[in-house]
């Protein structure tokens, strides 16, 4: 089983005309909301640093950009810029976990907003550690929070940890949930790609995996409704790897990274940075892809 790619891709690329936007424009997060697709892009500017930029659109292939971020640096653990930002809704609010790059190292952070413009940030929830790929559950789980995270220990293979919290900032419970696979795609390192869609059976997980060549792939697991913490399957095979120019050369070729998905009619739409330099999109129907496992 394989995503298809929308044929238009790549729907956002750099803009010259923007500094802040005209290195990359990539890793998206997506939240579809009264039928309106809202896109937190991670832009990188001449300067080097990360930013995030806002896309809206109607049917989730073609976008209106701001010409300004709506999501800066800001304190000493941004210093280097803002990354990959993964959403989810939780009641009225929208909550943004990113990767906070500075001296100080790689941190996972927190904001939310309810209009993708202003924004309460939270600072690092993750203190102490190289950690990044962190994706919240859109609901709490027998009363907490949970979260799936990555940490980055000095050797690799690196794998990935579920958390869990009372009140989204302090974490506890970290425990190790999947691990790369030896002689399969996703050897070195995997981490959380979309926050998890509940499905009837199980938590569906998008993460992705790269292998001692550096190659980026997209593939599936399943986690227990109740307990997230018990993988119950895993596909074999990715579903989406570097194949066309887009995904094959850019700022880090041979790289498909997604950092969000969502729900449309049936199927998943899911938005992926190619080459770490331009955002696309590849869908699937929803009993597709878990009939494939
Ligand atoms: C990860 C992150 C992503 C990037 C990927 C591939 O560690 O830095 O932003 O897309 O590597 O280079």
């Amino acid at each position: 089983m394989k995503l298809r790619r929308y044929q238009g891709n790549p729907i956002l690329k750099p803009k010259r005309e923007n500094d802040w936007e005209s290195a990359a424009a990539f890793n998206a997060a997506v939240v579809r909301d009264s039928s309106i697709f809202h896109l937190l892009y991670r832009a990188r500017g001449k300067d080097g640093i990360s930013r995030l930029g806002y896309a809206v659109s109607k049917d989730g292939f073609n976008f209106l950009r701001l010409d300004k971020p709506v999501f800066e640096p800001e304190g000493e653990f941004e210093t280097l810029g803002c990354e990959d930002p993964r959403i989810v809704r939780m009641g009225d609010e929208f909550y943004m976990t990113y990767t906070a790059y500075s001296k100080h190292g790689i941190r996972v952070s927190l904001a939310a907003t309810n209009n993708f413009i202003t924004w309460r940030r939270y600072g690092v929830i993750l203190p102490d550690v190289e950690n990044k790929d962190a994706v919240l559950f859109p609901e709490k789980i027998g009363d907490k929070y949970v979260m799936l995270h990555r940490p980055m220990p000095e050797k690799e293979p690196w794998g990935i940890w579920i958390a869990y919290s009372d009140n989204l900032l302090d974490w506890g419970g970290h425990k190790v949930v999947m691990m790369p696979r030896e002689g399969l795609w996703d050897s070195v390192r995997i981490g959380a790609a979309c926050p998890p869609f509940k499905t009837e059976e199980g938590w569906l997980l998008i993460y992705h995996g790269a292998d001692e060549r550096e190659i980026y792939r997209l593939g599936t697991a399943l986690f227990a409704l109740a307990n997230p913490s018990l993988l119950l399957r895993q596909q074999e095979e990715p579903i989406l790897e570097p194949e066309e120019e887009y995904e094959l050369h850019g700022q880090h070729p041979n790289v498909v990274f997604s950092c969000g998905g969502c729900e449309v009619d049936g199927s998943y739409y899911i938005y992926y940075g190619g080459a770490d330099f331009v955002t696309c999109v590849a869908t699937v129907g929803e009993d597709v892809l878990l009939n494939s496992f």
